[in-house]
C-alpha cells in the first residue's frame, strides 16, 4: 500500500489536539493542526464537560487535515470512564459529568458493603477509583436521564456516533469501567442488574482497528471530505493508545504515561487478579491485540497544574511554568514529600479550598516541612510524583512477578526534564522519554494498520516509532535516599 493519512483526535482533560498521521514503511510523520483548550464547567454545583464543544472543535480540526491532504480515516481517544447518555431519539440526555465531580462521594463504599471488595475485584479487576464508570451510575440511579437513556456511550464513542450514526462500545475503554469482566472480556451485566442499573444500556463492544462506520452526509459536509471516509475504532482509551506507541526493544518494560494523570504500570498478557493485587489497588484494565495494562492510577501534574492555576488567578509573580521548573530542580530536594494520590487532591482547585494549602495540609499531617512558596510546593509535587513512581514501579513488578530493566515515559510529561531524572534516581532504572504524543501515534498507528499497513503486531508498530522518534535517557544517579523517602509515605 502507499502511503496512509489519517486524522487523530486525541482529546486530553486540559486540552484537545487534530492530528494528521502519515503513516509509510519507513516511518510515522505526525502533524499537529488543531489543538484546543478543555476543562470541566462547573455549573449548578456540579462539574460537566462541554462536550458539543469539544465535538465542534474537533470537527474543525479534521476539516483542517482534511484541507492539506488526503484523508483515509478517522480515530478518536480520549481520557477513560466518562461517558454520555443518549436517548430512544437518539439524543443527548444531558451534559457528561466529569469524573471529578462530587455527585460519587461515598458511593464506592456503599458498592463494596453491597458486592464485597473481593468479588468486584475478581470480576472486574479494576482499581478502587471512586469515579469508576460503574459509581458514576449507582450514583445516577433514579434519575431522569439514567430511566430515560437507550444506550450508554464513552465520550468517544460519543462522538464517534455523532460522526456516523453507529454506536457500540469499544473495548480497552469499556474495561475501565469497573463494569466489564476482566477475563470474559464482555460486560459484566450480572454486576449491573445486581445493583440495580439497566444494563441493556450498554451497547455492543467493539475491538480495536474495527470500522465504526462511515459518515453521516452532514457530517461529512462540515468536514469537507466523501461520506466513505471511515471511522476507525481505535484504542480509544488515551492510554491504550499511549502504550501502544511506547517505543521498547525488551519485555522487560514499565512505562509511565505522563499527562494530566500519571499512569504507572506494565503491558502483561494475562490480568493478576490475585488478593495482594487487590489490596495494592493495581488495575488490569484492556489494551490494544487483548494486552493488559496492569497499572496505578497516580495524580500526575493535574496537581501541579491547578497549582499554577491558583496561583495565576492570584497574581502571583513568577509562576510560569519552565521557571518554576527550573527552580525547583535547584531546590533542597525531598525536603518535603506528601502522598500525591491523596483524594483531597482529586477535584479541581477553588478559590475556597486551592490546591497549594491543600499540598501543604497534607505535609502538615504527616509531619513534613511545609512547603509555602510556589518553587517550595513545586519541588514538593515532583518529588512525591518521582517516589510514587518508585513505589508502583516496584510493586508492579513484584505483583506480576516479572523484571524491569527500564522505564519508559510518554506524554506530555516526557517534556518536564527535571521529573524524568528524578523518576530514573527514584526508581533506580534507566529512563526512556519520548514521544511526547505516544496517544495520537497510538492512534494513527491502529487505523493505518485497519487501513492495510504491514504492521501485524505491537512490536512492529513500536520499530516504527523507533524508526520515527528520538528518545532521551536519563541515567540513574545521585545520592538521595529514595527508599528513606519512600518510607515517608503513609
Ligand atoms: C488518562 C486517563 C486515565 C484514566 C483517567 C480518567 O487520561 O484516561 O487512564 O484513569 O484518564
Amino acid at each position: 500500500t502507499g502511503p496512509i493519512r489519517v486524522a487523530a483526535v486525541d482529546l486530553g482533560a486540559t486540552s484537545g489536539r487534530v492530528m494528521s498521521g502519515r503513516v509509510t514503511a519507513r516511518g510515522i510523520e505526525l502533524e499537529e493542526h488543531h489543538r484546543f483548550p478543555n476543562g470541566a464547567v462547573r455549573v449548578g454545583g456540579s462539574l460537566h464537560w462541554d462536550v458539543l464543544g469539544i465535538y465542534r472543535e474537533m470537527l474543525a480540526g479534521i476539516r483542517k487535515v482534511a484541507e492539506t491532504g488526503p484523508l483515509h480515516g478517522i480515530g478518536i481517544d480520549s481520557w477513560a470512564i466518562d461517558y454520555g447518555l443518549i436517548d430512544r431519539d437518539g439524543q443527548l440526555l444531558g451534559n457528561p459529568f466529569s469524573h471529578r465531580d462530587s455527585r460519587t462521594d461515598g458511593v464506592a463504599e456503599k458498592v463494596v458493603d453491597e458486592v464485597g471488595a473481593r468479588e468486584l475485584y475478581a470480576r472486574t479487576g479494576i482499581q478502587q477509583l471512586p469515579f469508576n464508570t460503574l459509581y458514576q451510575l449507582v450514583a445516577a440511579r433514579g434519575t431522569v436521564a439514567l430511566d430515560a437513556a437507550e444506550t450508554l456511550l464513552l465520550l468517544p464513542d460519543l462522538l464517534g456516533y455523532w460522526l456516523t450514526g453507529v454506536v457500540g462500545a469499544e473495548r480497552t475503554n469499556a474495561s475501565t469501567t469497573q463494569l466489564y469482566g476482566a477475563r470474559s472480556g464482555e460486560w459484566d451485566v450480572d454486576l449491573a442488574r445486581r445493583l440495580g442499573l439497566p444494563a441493556e444500556v450498554l451497547p455492543a463492544l467493539r475491538d480495536p482497528g474495527a470500522v465504526v462506520g462511515r459518515l453521516r452526509p452532514e457530517a461529512a459536509d462540515t468536514l469537507g471530505v466523501g461520506s466513505e471516509v471511515p471511522v476507525i475504532s481505535v484504542g480509544s482509551h488515551d492510554t491504550a493508545s499511549a502504550v501502544v506507541a511506547v517505543p521498547t526493544e525488551t519485555p522487560r518494560f514499565a512505562y509511565i504515561s505522563s499527562g494530566t494523570w500519571s499512569l504507572v504500570g506494565l503491558e502483561l498478557e494475562e490480568p493478576v487478579l490475585t488478593e495482594e493485587a487487590r489490596v495494592a489497588d493495581f488495575t488490569n484494565e484492556g489494551g490494544v491485540d487483548g494486552t493488559v495494562r496492569f497499572l496505578k492510577n497516580v495524580m500526575g501534574l493535574w496537581v501541579l497544574s491547578e497549582c499554577l492555576r491558583s496561583w495565576s488567578e492570584r497574581r502571583y509573580r513568577d509562576v510560569e511554568l519552565q521557571r518554576l521548573l527550573a527552580d525547583a530542580a535547584e531546590f533542597e530536594p525531598l525536603r518535603t514529600v506528601v502522598d500525591i494520590n491523596d483524594p483531597r487532591l482529586l477535584g479541581p482547585s477553588t478559590a475556597a479550598d486551592p490546591m497549594p494549602e491543600r499540598v501543604a495540609t497534607l505535609a502538615a499531617e504527616r509531619g513534613e516541612t511545609v512547603p509555602h512558596s510556589p518553587v517550595a510546593i513545586t519541588r514538593c509535587i515532583l518529588d512525591s510524583l518521582a517516589v510514587a513512581y518508585r513505589r508502583h514501579v516496584r510493586t508492579a513488578a513484584e505483583l506480576a512477578g516479572v523484571d524491569v530493566d527500564v522505564v519508559h515515559v510518554v506524554g506530555g510529561g516526557t517534556r518536564n526534564a527535571t521529573l524524568c531524572q528524578l523518576t530514573a534516581d527514584a526508581c533506580g532504572v534507566p529512563v526512556l522519554a519520548g514521544p511526547a504524543e505516544a496517544a495520537a501515534i497510538g492512534n494513527v498507528l491502529v487505523q493505518a494498520r485497519a487501513l492495510g499497513a504491514d504492521l501485524p503486531d505491537l512490536a512492529a508498530m513500536r520499530a516504527l516509532v523507533r524508526a520515527s522518534y528520538d528518545v532521551v535517557r536519563y541515567e540513574p544517579g545521585g545520592d538521595l535516599d529514595w527508599a528513606a523517602a519512600e518510607a515517608r509515605l503513609p
